[in-house]
């Protein structure tokens, strides 16, 4: 019985199956026990000699069912250690990370060296009403001007501004020169859409107002902007232009010397008089005082989509706002 006993012991290759044979022969009703019942029938001097027998083999039977409960509980620890080992020597999970927008990461490129040139950033709201997108730019409702850029109206008479040049009256109406402002921002136009035109996009627009402020610091401004986005090479070009707001008016290009072309970026000029004028109204109506009279300024308005055209080969307008990731995260560059 030992041998075969020993062998159900070292088999047994569960603690739950080792549980069962140590039953089988320890237990209460086992075989040793049943065995050590039997001593009664038995002469004082047979019992002595099989009892001890009797309780050898049960110890052995213990000894046995401990070493193998020993090493049972030492391989499922091995393979629980296996198992949760980590190899520290594995690539990682690579895990989707986003990015930024790559029309967000041209405004914020012009942002920063507006700002190093002392301007300050400033957003606006989409939602404006007819006296800063159209009226106090000079642009009253007879104005034929006012067609030149078709128009989102929303049911209440507001609109969805046309350019970011509601933000020159927004700002100036509450804040006294001498000032310098960026603006970047979405702006909205109802027109077809075409691979060089969306209905949204983007402005950054750009306003400096003091005194004597002339067309060359404008000239100054643009330039130093081409320089620091196109290299040390880039030159400034203005042609006559024609915006209500301005005047002299003048739209504006930067030679990328790179690829030995002009780009054509956006309108420019000196502050109209007519806008000081309904700006110092503006501020009378809210009880501040008329200051903008007799100043001098510049403002530009420039399409950042643009230069992110040129400047990554994207050849659609539509491709920046369609949520497409194969072409948005080829632009992902850094966070
Ligand atoms: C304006 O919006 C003026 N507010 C700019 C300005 C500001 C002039 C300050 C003078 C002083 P314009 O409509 O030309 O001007 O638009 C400016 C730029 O926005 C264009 O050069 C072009 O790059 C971009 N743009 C205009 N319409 C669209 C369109 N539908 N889709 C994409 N970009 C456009």
């Amino acid at each position: 019985m030992q041998e075969e006993a020993l062998n159900a012991i070292r088999g047994a290759d569960t603690l739950e199956a080792l549980q069962s044979v140590k039953t089988q022969y320890l237990g209460k009703n086992g075989l040793v026990t049943a065995q050590l019942k039997t001593l009664g029938t038995l002469t004082p001097d047979e019992r002595r000699e099989r009892g001890a027998a009797i309780n050898l083999l049960k110890q052995i039977l213990e000894a046995a069912t401990q070493a193998r409960e020993n090493e049972l509980r030492q391989a499922a620890l091995e393979a629980r250690l296996a198992s949760e080992a980590i190899d520290v020597t594995l690539p990682g999970l690579a895990l989707p990370a986003g990015g930024l927008h790559v029309i967000t990461r041209i405004l914020y490129e012009l942002s920063d060296i507006f700002t190093s040139l002392g301007y300050a950033v400033v957003e606006g709201q989409e939602v404006e009403d007819e006296t800063h997108n159209f009226d106090a730019l000079n642009m009253p409702a007879w104005h034929p001007a006012r067609d030149l850029q078709d128009t989102f109206w929303l049911e209440n008479g507001q609109v969805l501004r046309t350019h970011t040049s509601n933000m020159q009256i927004r700002y100036m109406e509450t804040h006294e020169p001498p000032l310098k402002i960026v603006v970047p921002g979405r702006v909205y136009r109802y027109e077809a859409t075409d691979a060089t035109h969306e209905s949204m996009f983007h402005q950054f627009e750009g306003l400096v107002v003091g005194e004597g402020i002339t067309m060359a610091d404008l000239k100054g401004a643009i330039a130093e902007m081409g320089r620091a986005m196109f290299g040390k090479n880039a030159r400034v070009r203005f042609q006559p232009s024609y915006y209500p707001f301005v005047e002299p008016g003048a739209d504006f290009a930067i030679w990328w010397d790179q690829e030995q072309r002009w780009l054509e970026l956006g309108g420019s000029g000196m502050v109209h008089p007519n806008v000081f004028r309904a700006v110092d109204d503006l501020r009378e109506a809210r009880g501040l005082t008329r200051i903008y009279e007799g100043k001098t300024g510049f403002a530009f308005g420039l399409g950042p989509n643009r230069i992110a055209m040129l400047r990554y080969g994207i050849p659609d307008i539509r491709y920046f706002y369609a949520n497409d990731l194969r072409v948005l995260t080829q632009f992902r560059g850094d966070l």
